[in-house]
């Protein structure tokens, strides 16, 4: 009945039910929204894996929903598996623990030919992105990899406004593992809302979380992703820009001011990651700069409207010139800045590869693109498993 009622104009429905009537009806509505909304109130979640005081792990995690949720713990160690639970259709997958992770490599070297998938910009919609992975064949039903010697760039903004950023979080963990096995690779960029998150600034995080922060009895929710824990150690060696074969990965872009400081990429890496430490007190120049609006996790200069909304010039093609010679590349791959389908700027040299995670509002059909690049061809990956060859311009 309700949904036949769409199918009327506000005006037919006016004319049609009296004055009282549509009070009873609009009152249950909002009533019914309102249950499924409460209903639809998961805060299953984790695991968060903390160093213990005995010097081992404990892995702590949510179960169910709204005044039913609850924690549950047990003790682990490296070499030992958790589980992650299951994400709607999605199943539940085992993580094995590793070790302290080194500081991820600045470059990687790759064939011209090898395959390469690209993602940004994931926002904790975990059940959007795996289909993505899932249709393009960069993993299997059971969320293992499938992509052999391809690699898989994440180009950063794992965390906030989802409600599933720790799941996918384990996922890239676990296929960073798998896909070494393979001899491909699993690379994740540094975005705005990983340094965000990890020093606490909050103003994006799903509703979600702080409620499980409270469930876990932490004063902040920074704290479940701090040092001692795996993931939030595993985070801190992250790179903030790496050269993938011929491709300069990263979240925002590289501007013509970063280039001007001349820093390696080494030494831009290693900045970032000290930022994001505990003891890190106000930054100084450089580091200072490069965690600000001409950094690499926060530049929009290669977008004409978003430059002028930021107060910045666009960057000019001499500047891309510059950026493609100092780090050698042919490419330059950012997220962070909505496209509307993933789009070749700067005649190819730059791509925008951030289309952001949704579901359209007529068919609630998931909308997300990744970047495939088979034997130096690029193409548009999309969700449902189509790939179209991205137009240049
Ligand atoms: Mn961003």
């Amino acid at each position: 009945m309700l949904c036949r009622a769409k199918t009327y104009s506000p005006m037919t429905l006016k004319t049609l039910l009296p004055s009282a009537l549509r009070v009873v009806l609009l009152t249950l509505a909002w009533l019914l929204l309102g249950m499924s909304l409460s209903r639809a109130e998961s805060l299953q979640d984790g695991p968060y894996v903390i160093r213990a005081a005995d010097g081992g792990w404990t892995s702590r995690w949510v179960e169910g929903e709204g005044e039913s949720a609850r924690v549950r713990d047990k003790a682990v160690k490296v070499g030992e598996a958790v589980t992650v639970s299951n994400v709607g259709a999605f199943p539940s997958f085992d993580v094995k623990l590793r070790g302290p992770a080194k500081p991820a490599t600045d470059e990687i070297n790759v064939g011209p030919r090898a395959r390469l998938f690209v993602m940004a910009d994931t926002h904790g919609e975990f059940e959007i992105a795996a289909q993505l992975l899932q249709r393009q064949g960069v993993i299997d039903e059971r969320l293992r990899w499938a992509f052999g010697k391809g690699h898989l760039a994440v180009l950063g903004d794992v965390f906030d406004r989802g409600p599933n950023h720790t799941e996918l979080l384990w996922l890239l963990y676990k296929l960073e593992a798998e896909a070494a096995r393979a001899g491909g690779g699993v690379h994740l960029a540094l975005g705005n809302h990983e340094t965000m998150v990890l020093n606490g600034d909050l103003r994006y995080l799903n509703p979600k979380y702080p409620r499980v922060a409270e469930l876990l009895g932490v004063e902040r929710y920074p704290s479940l992703w701090n040092e001692q824990t795996l993931l939030g150690q595993w985070l801190r060696t992250k790179a903030a820009v790496f050269r993938l074969g011929d491709y300069l990965c990263l979240h925002g872009g590289v501007s013509r001011e970063l280039v001007d400081r001349g820093l390696p990429l080494s030494e831009i890496n290693q900045r970032v990651r000290a930022a994001l430490t505990e003891q890190a007190t106000a930054p100084v120049e450089p580091t200072q700069f490069l965690m600000g609006p001409y950094g690499p996790l926060w530049y929009r200069g290669y977008f004409e409207t978003a430059a002028r909304q930021a107060g910045m010039q666009a960057a000019a093609p001499a500047d891309i010139e510059l950026i493609r010679q100092r780090f050698g590349v042919q490419t330059i791959l950012v997220g962070h800045t909505s496209v509307p389908a993933i789009t070749s700027l700067y005649e190819g040299r730059v791509i925008a590869v951030q289309v952001y995670p949704h579901r359209d509002q007529q068919t609630h059909a998931p909308v997300m693109e990744g970047l495939l690049i088979d034997k130096g061809q690029l193409f548009r990956a999309r969700v449902d498993g189509s790939t179209e060859l991205l137009p240049r311009s």
